[in-house]
Formats: structure tokens, sequence, C-alpha cells
């Protein structure tokens, strides 16, 4: 590497699919600090909260740096020999099918690539499925029946092109920030832009919409089916669209064909609003169409797909200028996994599994022994095959399927039962790598080599600008390996994952004369000079073409066999049960709460990376549970209280979050918090493992679970120096902060000796001052304790959850306590003259908090724009802007009352 002089690497985020470019800048002394690519077409130089904290997350602090196995380090060469022997004898023994692979949204293409070859080519199964079942396929599906491919149409322009936006079950504002943001600022500059928000919550995403739909769970199928009438009903059906493109339109609109109070009844919302919604979306010729997770993840997600699609379709309002459907896609490269065919249904390249010309295809491509001939189990399903003893080898690699999937403790205990697991991770204790036989330790984001595929089909470079720590080694690489030891070298001789990617372009130009949607030929013969510079592109980009198609199907051009658009109608049409037989959830009591499930701002899934971050650590600090005023009332549970949630024997501890916000009779917890954040907060061991027919996709949005008040005799917070090595309590949720760490913690009894269970917690030595104080008939207990002038850990202890300056006590954890009055504030939570508590960290790039946007309130600012100049909140990445503007205007409407 450079010395000397500071060095830029451009690479991509790795967070989620709106894709920013990054620029990493290393200095001579090794450290990194990141800002946006101004000249990346999906950001334009914006970084929101994650990518801006991006620097905090690439220490090699609980990295995996050696293969395991068993729990003993292990060299390279022995630990892929048994994996290739194991899985081997295993396929010999029991059939290609007895072996399956778990792979991940977030493996780079090459990654993806090589893992669905080696499965579907060489071993000849395609028990190769991946996370983004979880979080694409009912979209892929729906894609696949209305256009007979998964293409995205559009493009992230059409965002600012648009006249109305209409987000279904998408919490923008915090999964895809940057896109929230480029919206934000069109609004901003052009306030006639419409934006309605479908949602059964109220969420953030809310705050800049004109309209909020507060949708019963699962309403979708019937609003869209109702839009859809409303559509024809008012004449807006384009028909020379209609007629020349497409198929079905009639049976949809029979399906569509319900009275306005029929809908109401199902999807919840007031005639009159629904009146508005349809009228503004019927009159307004450039709409965009932006679903996410309330959509795909539901037992009906790919008929809402479609409904959705057929919308846009009977209008005629597809891959135009403004005017679209358009799902965003969650992980980095959930895009890229759809295009090497990474899932159990699909084959490589956009070409299907089912079709034998596609297969014979593959197979004289890759020039391989074999070819899976059908379909191999979808996620759920091949975890029920490992818990069956179906599948006895499974290599998971780049997810953790015991936090992330529905019934997740039966996930575990499938994975401790199955006779071989291999696990690559970067990190060396998830809860994943816990019921591992052979651990890889895998390159992470800022050491690996390849590309990635955003939300508008858009393909873009990470590169390297660290060196590979440890034995550690890209997955492509460590795929590769296990295939050429498994007898397969002639297919898996690729030396760089430019060679990978090359073949992955060259066989989605393989015969392919505009049969195929994916067709990235022009870059089919790119050698390593080539590749490094390969600047971000749209796909497709066929041989000789010097830019990409930039959208699909505004004029026909479908995929099907017949070359039109599909019209599909809900299966409880197609079943010829009539209009919605099956009602969507309801919010019935008697079956318990539906648990809506979902993420927070500043934490990414099971938080191996947003959970090293102090500053990503602050903003939402333990689980929670949002729940409705009166459902809290009726349940017995009091604000900031911790609720028990539970589900046949799986139970889950959460604190109250009672919000209007939350529709009655739904409660959301994120899917975030696990064994490594707190005491029992795994959400997914609750949720069933329903899913879609069609697409396998499970309803992770639509469990059930019982709510009780946990009962708590004493709660605690502390701040420690030292994590502590085990936390003794029945209720704890632990984060990262500056200098330390913060606990949160509730007891079922109070414990005699608090003095005890502290220094323990501390971990302290014996040259520790202590200051402490104890009022046993309140139930009172404080305690400091410090090592020189540095606070080695602080406890507050109440019978109520503990009322004391949070962002003021993490603070002092980094800071210098020489005077005994600096010590008796802390001990008494009591900022000294000239310091304040800061309250709930609201921005997490400058740290500032609640307490500061509220006195920068009191004192006059009455915009967000105000509010930054006075605080710098909201002035760097932008991602707090609406949460900034829903405390002016809670206090706006405090003062007004
Ligand atoms: N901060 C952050 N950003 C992320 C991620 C992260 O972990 N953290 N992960 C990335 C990934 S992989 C993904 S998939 C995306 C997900 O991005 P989103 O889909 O935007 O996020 P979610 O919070 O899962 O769910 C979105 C919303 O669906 C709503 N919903 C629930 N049920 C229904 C319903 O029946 N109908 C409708 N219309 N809405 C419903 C929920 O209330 C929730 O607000 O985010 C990506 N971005
Ligand atoms: N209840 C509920 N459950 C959900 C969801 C929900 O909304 N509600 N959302 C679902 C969705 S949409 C998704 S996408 C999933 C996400 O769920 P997961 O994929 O299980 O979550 P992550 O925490 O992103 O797991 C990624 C793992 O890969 C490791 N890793 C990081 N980089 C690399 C790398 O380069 N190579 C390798 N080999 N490993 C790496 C990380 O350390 C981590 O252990 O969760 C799903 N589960
Ligand atoms: S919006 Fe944020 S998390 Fe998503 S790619 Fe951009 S910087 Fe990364
Ligand atoms: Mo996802």
């Amino acid at each position: 590497m450079a010395t000397g002089a500071a060095h830029d690497v451009k690479t991509t985020c790795p967070y989620c699919g709106v894709g920013c470019g990054v620029i990493a800048t290393v200095t001579p002394d090794g450290s990194v600090s990141v800002s946006g690519d101004p000249e990346h077409p999906a950001n334009f130089g914006r970084l929101c909260s994650k990518g801006s904290a991006l620097a905090e997350t690439i220490d090699l602090d609980g990295r995996l740096l050696r293969p395991h196995i068993d729990g003993r380090p292990a060299d390279w060469d022995e630990a892929l020999d048994l994996v290739a022997a194991r899985f081997a004898s295993t396929i010999a023994e029991h059939g290609p099918d007895s072996v399956a692979f778990y792979v991940s949204g977030q493996l780079l293409t090459e990654d993806y690539y090589v893992a669905n070859k080696l499965m579907k080519g060489f071993i000849g199964s395609a028990n190769i499925d991946t996370n983004s079942r979880l979080c694409m396929a009912s979209s892929v599906a729906g894609h696949r029946r209305a256009f007979g491919t998964d293409t995205v149409p559009g493009n992230y322009e059409d965002l600012e092109l648009a006249d109305l936006i209409v987000l279904v079950g998408s919490n923008l504002a915090w999964c895809h920030p940057v896109l929230y943001q480029r919206i934000a600022a069109e609004k901003e500059r052009r306030p006639s832009l419409k934006i309605v928000v479908i949602d059964p919550r109220r969420t953030m995403t809310a705050d800049i919409a004109d309209m909020h739909l507060a949708i019963s769970p699962d309403g979708d199928v019937a609003l869209f089916g109702g839009l859809l009438s409303w559509i024809a009903n008012t004449g807006a059906l384009n028909y020379s669209y209609i007629s020349n493109f497409t198929t079905g339109a009639a049976q949809a609109l029979r399906f569509g064909a319900q009275d306005l109070r029929a809908v109401s009844r199902k999807c919840g919302i007031a005639p009159s609003q629904l009146i508005e919604f349809y009228s503004l979306f019927t009159r307004t010729e450039r709409t965009v169409t932006v679903y996410s997770q309330g959509v795909n993840q539901s037992e009906t997600g790919t008929d809402k797909v479609n409904a959705i699609i057929n919308c846009h379709l009977a209008t005629g309002r597809i891959g135009k200028p403004g005017a679209s459907p358009f799902s965003v896609t969650g992980q980095p490269n959930a895009m890229g996994g759809r295009e090497v065919g990474g899932m159990a249904n699909m084959l490589a390249a956009h070409m299907d599994i089912e079709n034998e010309t596609h297969r014979a295809r593959v197979q004289r491509f890759w020039q391989a022994p074999t070819v899976a001939t059908r379909p191999g189990r979808k996620a759920v399903e091949m975890f029920e095959a490992i818990g069956q003893g179906h599948i006895k080898a499974v290599w998971i690699a780049g997810t953790n399927p015991v936090d992330s999937m529905p019934e997740a403790d039966r996930v575990r205990a499938a994975l401790a039962a199955c006779p071989f697991v291999v696990v690559s991770d970067v990190l060396a204790d998830t809860d994943t790598t816990r019921v591992a036989h052979v651990l890889l330790p895998a390159a992470a984001w800022g050491e690996k080599d390849g590309t990635v595929t955003n939300s508008e089909r858009r393909i873009s470079r990470q590169r390297p600008f660290l060196p590979l720590p440890g034995s550690a080694r890209p997955d492509w690489d460590i795929m590769a390996d296990v295939a050429r030891r498994m007898g397969f070298a002639e297919g898996f001789s690729y030396t760089t994952a430019a060679e990978v990617f090359a073949e992955h372009a060259a066989l989605s130009a393989f015969e392919n004369d505009g049969e195929r949607d994916f067709d990235i030929g022009a870059h089919a013969g790119i050698d390593a000079v080539g590749y490094e510079a390969l600047a971000p592109f749209q796909w497709p980009q066929r041989r000789g073409a010097v830019t990409g198609t930039e959208r699909f199907f505004a004029a026909g051009g479908f995929f099907t066999p017949e070359g039109k658009g599909r019209f599909v109608a809900p299966r409880e049409a197609r079943a010829g049960t009539g209009p919605l037989a099956r009602l969507p959830a309801q919010e019935p009591t008697d079956q318990g709460f539906i648990l809506n499930t979902g993420r927070v701002r500043d934490h990414w899934h099971t938080m191996t990376r947003t959970g090293k971050s102090p500053r990503l650590s602050q903003h939402m600090a333990e689980p929670f549970v949002e729940i409705h005023p009166d459902d809290a009332v009726q349940s017995g549970i009091a604000e900031a209280s911790l609720v028990r949630l539970s589900k046949g024997p799986a139970q889950a501890i959460a604190r109250a979050l009672i919000t209007n916000r939350q529709r009655r009779g739904s409660v959301f917890v994120p899917m975030h918090w696990n064994d490594r954040f707190a005491s029992n907060a795994r959400i997914d061991a609750l949720v069933d493992a329903v899913t879609d027919p069609v697409s396998g996709q499970p309803a992770l949005k639509q469990a059930r679970a019982s709510l009780a008040s946990f009962n708590a005799a004493a709660y605690g917070f502390a701040v420690v120096a030292r994590k502590p090595a085990d936390i003794p309590a029945d209720y704890w949720a632990i984060a990262r902060c500056t200098g330390g760490w913060r606990l949160e913690l509730a007891f079922g009894q109070a414990k005699d000796d608090w003095h005890a269970f502290a220094l323990r917690l501390f971990g302290g030595g014996e040259h520790v001052d202590i200051l402490a104080y104890n009022d046993v008939g309140a139930g009172r207990y404080r305690i400091a304790a410090f090592d020189g002038a540095a606070l080695l850990g602080a406890l507050f202890i109440a019978p109520q959850p503990v009322g004391v300056a949070r962002g003021w006590l993490v603070e002092q954890l980094a800071t210098s306590h020489d005077l005994q009055r600096q010590r008796l504030a802390v001990l008494a939570t009591r900022p000294s003259a000239g310091q304040s508590d800061k309250g709930a960290i609201v921005c997490s790039c400058f740290g500032v908090g609640s307490n500061e946007i509220a006195a920068a309130i009191a004192s006059g600012c009455r915009t967000v724009k105000a509010v930054g100049d006075a605080t710098q909140a909201g002035t760097n990445c932008g991602s707090c802007r609406a949460e900034i503007k829903g405390i002016i205007d809670a206090k706006h409407l405090q003062a007004a009352e």
C-alpha cells in the first residue's frame, strides 16, 4: 500500500440495496475514513447514518481469522479437505439432494456465481437457497408471473420525475435512507409532488407523506384490487396499452369489481380516504409505486406484488420516465444473487430450471458433468429437511439463520442435530457460528473484491482498501477451492474475481438473441485492468452496447412466451372462491396480537457490524415493542416497563414503547436483537414459518404473539468500561458506547447483595475506589467504581424503570474524574454546572440528543434547518431529519394544547 500520502479507493456501501458509492480514504498510518462518492449515480455523494459510520465497523475485534474444526483452530488444507470429503461422501451415500448451501444477498456476485455453479452444475442438486427467500422472493415471483422474467422496469431517477410516489410496506426513511433523501429533496423543491405511505404503522417515512393509509395487516391485495376497479370504473384504463401489450385484464378486473365499502372493510381504510387515494392515483400519470417487505413478507406476498403491477399495466404506467412499479431490494446484492440464479428455483443468468433448453444451454456453457433438473428446497423447506435428516451436510455463508429465519429455535435445533455444518462468516461468534462443525474465515467489506447490483439494476464494484487479515479468504475463492478438492478442477480454476465476473458476463450473453433480459455481454471479455476500472453501469448492456437500456416495457417487449405482460388475479379469484374469500389478517385479540417485525434506522439485521459502532448503537439501545396506548392499558403494560411476548414455548422480552403510531391489535418488534446483545430477544423464535404458496417467502410481518407485563422486582441501568463476561440478570440488553458499554437490566427478584453484583459486572480489581448509596427501604441502590480518574462502571437500581440521564452517564466513561466532586456527580447522575444530559441520541453523526433539540426548539427554532443551524443535528447524512421534524411537530402540538 502506498506510503506517504492518503489514498482514495472507490467502492460500494455493503448495507442496503440503494447501493451508494463510497470513497474510502486510507491514511499512511492505516486509519480509514469514508465519504459519499459524488460521482456515483445512486447517491451523488450522499450517505446515510450507517454508511457514514462504516469506518467504525472495520476493526478486527471479534473477527474470525483462522479456520476452525470443532472449536479448535485448523489450517486451510485440513479444513477444506474435510469439507470436500464430507460433502463428497454424503453425496456418494445419499445422493446430491442430501447436501445444501444456504447463502446470502450480502455475498458478492462472484461469490454467488461460484456457489450456484458448484451446486447446480457439478453437485447436480438445486439445494442452494438464500436469505433473499426471506426478502425478495415474492417480488421475483410476481415479476416472473407478470413480465415472464425478473425485471425491475424503472430507475431511481423516476422518483424525481414522478408526480406521485406511493410507498407500500416500505419504511424508506430508515431502510433506504438515501432514496428517501432524494425524494425529500425533490418534495422540497417541488411541493406538488405527492407522497402516499401505505403501512399499518405510522413510520418516520409517513412524516413527509401527504397521506398515510394505516392499512390493516395484509389488506394490500384488497386495496389494490379496489384501485383496479376504480381505474376501470372511472374510465382511466389505458386501452391501447392493455390490448397491444398485455393479457389477462378481464379476469383481474372481475376480481377487482367490488364495492368500496367491501374494500374498506377488508383493508381497514375509510371509504373517503380510499376515494382520495384512488382519485389521486387515477389522475396522476407519473406515478411510481415503491414496495418492500410489507408487501413481500406475507402469505399473500406474490399476489400483493401482482395486484400493484396490475394497476400499472392497466394504466400503461410502466418503464416510463416517472411512471413504474418499483420493488426496492433490501440487501446490497439481492439483485446480483437473482442474476446468477442463486435461488433454489432459478438457474443462472435469468434462465429457468424447469426449461430443458435452458438447462442444456447452461450445462454446455459450464461444460458441467450434470445440471439440476428440478427446483431445490426453498429456505423454510431446507431447514425442515435438515431437521428431518434428509439434508445431512449444509454450508451457510454470509447469513445468520439461527436469528433471522422464522421458527428460529427449530432452525437452531435442526442445525445442532445436523451431522455436518459449515459456516463461512467474518465473525467468530454469532448465534449461527455456535452450531458449526467447521468455521471458515471470510474476507469482509473493505478486504474483498467484486461486484454488487443495486435496486435499479446498477452494477458497481466493491474494491478492497484493507489487507486480508489473518488467513481470511474471499468467499468465491473458498468455494472454488472446495470444488477443486471435490474433483471439479476444470470448472473452478479461477484465480481472481475478475475471471469469475468475465465468465458470468459471458453466460448472460451466451445464445441470447434478446430472449433474456439479463445480458451484460459487453463485459464478457473483461480483463483485470478493465475490471479494476469498471465504472457503475446498468444492465442490460449487450455486446457492442455503450450504455445500458434504461427502462423496460414502456412499449411492451415482455419476456413471456407470447411477448405480453400478464395481469394476474389473486389466488382467491383464480381458485374460484370469489373475491377474498379468506379475509386478510384482522386484529382479533383471542389469537393474540399481530406481531409485525422489521428494522430500525441505525442497525443492520443481526447487528454483527452496526453493533460495533458506538454511534449507531445509541439511537435504539435495546429491543422494544411498539404498542398502541389502548392495547397497553388493556394488557396492563406501563410506558418503559418490560413486556414478555410469547408464542407457544418461545418467549422474548422487550421494552414497552407506547405510541399511537401503532395500530390497535398489532405490535411491532425490531428483528435485530439476538443472544449477543440481549438476554431474550430473538424475535424470529416466535414467528411461525407460514409461507406464500407461490414464492415460498415467509410471512414475517404477520406472526402472532401474546403480551404480558414482565413483572420485575428491580430494574437497572449500568455503564461499564469493559464488557462483562456474564450478566446474571433476568433481562439484559447491552450496547456499545464510546469508552465501553451500556446495559439495561431487570430482575424478577431483587438481589440481596447489589454490591457484589456490581463488582462482578464491572470486573473490578483491587484498587478500585467505590462510591455507593443504598436506600434499602425504597429499593434503590447506586454505585460507581473508579480506577484512578477513569470510571470503571456505574450501576443504578430502582423498583421502577430507572430514570437517569443515560446520555450523560454514557459520556462519563470517556471523561476523566479527577475530583471527588465529579465522582459524586456520577453517583448522583447530576450533570455538574456547564454540563447537561443530551437525552436519547437522535443525530448519530454529531451525537445530538433529543433534549438538545428540544432546547433549540424552545429557543425559537421552528424548522429542521433552524434546528440544524443551532445544533448541527441532521446536517450531515440527514437520516434523522424526519425525527427532528417529529420533535418539532410534537412541541407545537403541546404548545397548542
Ligand atoms: N436501517 C436498516 N436498513 C435496512 C436494513 C436493516 O437491517 N436496517 N435491511 C435491508 C433489507 S435486507 C431490507 S429487506 C430492507 C427492508 O426495508 P423495509 O421493507 O422498508 O423495512 P421493514 O421494516 O422490514 O418493513 C417495512 C414496513 O412494512 C410494514 N408492514 C407490515 N405489514 C404490512 C402490511 O400488511 N402491509 C403493508 N402495506 N405494510 C406492512 C411495517 O410496518 C414496516 O414499517 O431494508 C434494508 N435496509
Ligand atoms: N422477523 C423477521 N425476520 C427477518 C426479517 C424481518 O423483517 N422480520 N427480514 C428478513 C430479511 S429481508 C433478511 S435480508 C434477513 C437478514 O438476515 P441475515 O442474513 O441472517 O442477517 P445478517 O446479520 O445480515 O447476517 C449476515 C452474516 O454474514 C456475515 N458476513 C458479513 N460479511 C460477510 C462476507 O463477506 N462473507 C461472509 N461469508 N459472511 C459475511 C455477518 O457477520 C453475519 O453473520 O432477515 C430476514 N429475517
Ligand atoms: S442508503 Fe445508507 S445503507 Fe443504503 S447503501 Fe446508501 S449509505 Fe449504505
Ligand atoms: Mo432483506
